[in-house]
């Protein structure tokens, strides 16, 4: 199935003028209790979780069309395993002088931590079977996991990238899939942040130096091209 393109800033997206559901991927970034749940990690920071819950119904009416049209579907959820061999101390310690650090015990569990009630994706966006699910231990999508391979594998080209948070692992993973030479579309209402000003820098930084690191459009724009 072949789309044509979707408006959006600062160019109509994909710069090549269409798009396959067999060569592009919705990237859901770490929708999980601890990101956007009463008791999560954010929460336990102190941050108005109504930022990130923002994307939660944007997010699933994406995900439902795309399923329809048979995109790819990719989950990510960020943590780190029970014996925090993979939890560099200085996450840690910075973790902790906000009150949450990861790993201690928490509300939902052990802070972001593999298999924990926290850790867990939101039940309103749980994978489907067959979806595949990337378990990273960073901001980033691409360090120390499969997820190039499984793009490569499968002739992934284009990324449009939605969740939590824009200015943290939805930014770094957009930045690393850029420079590995994806063509990337960021979803503005379908990502949010513990800060709405960075929310918004974020998405500038995106569109600056003609798309430096790809294009911005709003989930509307996206279902009207997946029609
Ligand atoms: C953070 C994330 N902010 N998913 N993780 O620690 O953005």
């Amino acid at each position: 199935m072949s789309f044509s393109c979707i408006v959006s800033d600062p160019y109509a997206w994909p710069y090549d003028g269409a798009f396959q559901a067999s060569d592009t991927a919705l990237l859901i970034i770490d929708m999980q209790t601890d990101f956007c749940g009463i008791g999560g990690y954010v929460d336990k920071m102190g941050y108005d979780l109504s930022l990130t819950r923002s994307p939660i119904e944007p997010i699933r009416r994406v995900l439902q069309r795309a399923r329809e049209r048979g995109l790819h579907i990719i989950h990510t959820r960020e943590g780190h395993r029970s014996d925090l061999s993979d939890l560099p101390d200085n996450k840690r310690w910075r973790s902790r002088q906000i009150g949450a650090g990861i790993g201690d015990d928490g509300p939902c569990g052990r802070i972001l931590v593999r298999g924990e009630r926290g850790w867990q994706i939101i039940p309103e966006l749980s994978p489907a079977p067959g979806e595949v699910v990337i378990d990273k231990p960073g901001k980033g999508s691409f360090c120390a996991t499969d997820l190039e391979l499984i793009l490569r594998t499968r002739g992934i080209r284009n990324l449009v990238l939605t969740g939590i948070t824009t200015d943290v692992c939805v930014h770094t993973t957009m930045r690393e899939a850029n420079d590995r030479g994806f063509e990337c579309l960021l979803l503005e209402d379908c990502c949010g942040a513990t800060d709405h000003g960075n929310h918004l820098a974020a998405l500038k930084m995106v569109k600056m130096q003609g798309g430096v690191f790809g294009a911005v459009a709003s989930s509307t724009a996206l279902l009207a091209a997946l029609t």
